[in-house]
């Protein structure tokens, strides 16, 4: 079983420094979302620590992944590169790191868009990336009240600024970004 110290040496040995702080502070932001929440606070924890493994691997190397593996979804081709570090991420710490929990691997793997029916895991990692003290997005500290009280709200108002964001810019979104949307709404 991958213990914590091994799981932080391999995200630093990848990571920038930068990016290695970025991952502090939502391992910190997921611990207490978790034991908020009555959340498995160990699995927070770890899929914190994974979240952005493959952040910094190459977009050729992340592209041979997706096209071999067939547990992941060939559109992402069609999408930015952005979006290949949580699918990619999630099947390169099972076959580099050995982590085998399937829940653990599903909040690695959909930490950027969401997805329909995200586990309390999930929305706790996808929120936790969302809300880290260090992120400026435009309305975060509305989404960090929300945290506090409701974690469908707080990912259904992340969910909504990423979407306005992104369609600001004239940029394409993910299917499963509206699919996380659209799902949140009827848990409103
Ligand atoms: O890896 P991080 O920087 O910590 O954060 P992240 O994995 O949430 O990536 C954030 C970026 O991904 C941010 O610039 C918004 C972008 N993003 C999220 N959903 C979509 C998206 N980009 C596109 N093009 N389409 C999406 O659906
Ligand atoms: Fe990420
Ligand atoms: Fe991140
Ligand atoms: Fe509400």
């Amino acid at each position: 079983k991958l213990d914590r110290q091994t799981a932080w040496k391999a995200v630093e040995s990848r990571l920038k420094k930068e990016r290695y702080e970025h991952t502090e502070r939502v391992v910190k932001t997921a611990i207490e979302l978790a034991e908020r929440n009555d959340a498995d606070v160990y699995r927070a924890e770890f899929a914190s620590i994974l979240h952005d493994y493959a952040k910094y691997r190459d977009r050729e190397e992340m592209r041979r992944w997706i096209l071999k593996d067939h547990r992941l979804p060939k559109d992402l081709l069609d999408y930015h590169h952005e979006l290949w570090h949580g699918p990619v991420g999630a099947l390169l710490v099972e076959r580099e790191l050995g982590v085998n929990d399937a829940a653990i691997l599903s909040a690695v793997s959909c930490h950027t868009t969401g997805k329909k029916n995200m586990s309390m895991l999930d929305k706790i990692v996808f929120l936790a990336d969302y809300i880290e003290p260090g992120r400026k997005f435009p309305g975060v500290e509305d989404v960090r009240k929300a945290a506090e009280s409701d974690l469908n709200e707080a990912c259904l108002m992340a969910s909504r600024n990423t979407i306005r964001f992104l369609m600001s810019k004239n940029q394409a979104v993910y299917p499963d970004t509206f699919h996380a949307y659209n799902d949140l709404l009827t848990k409103h």
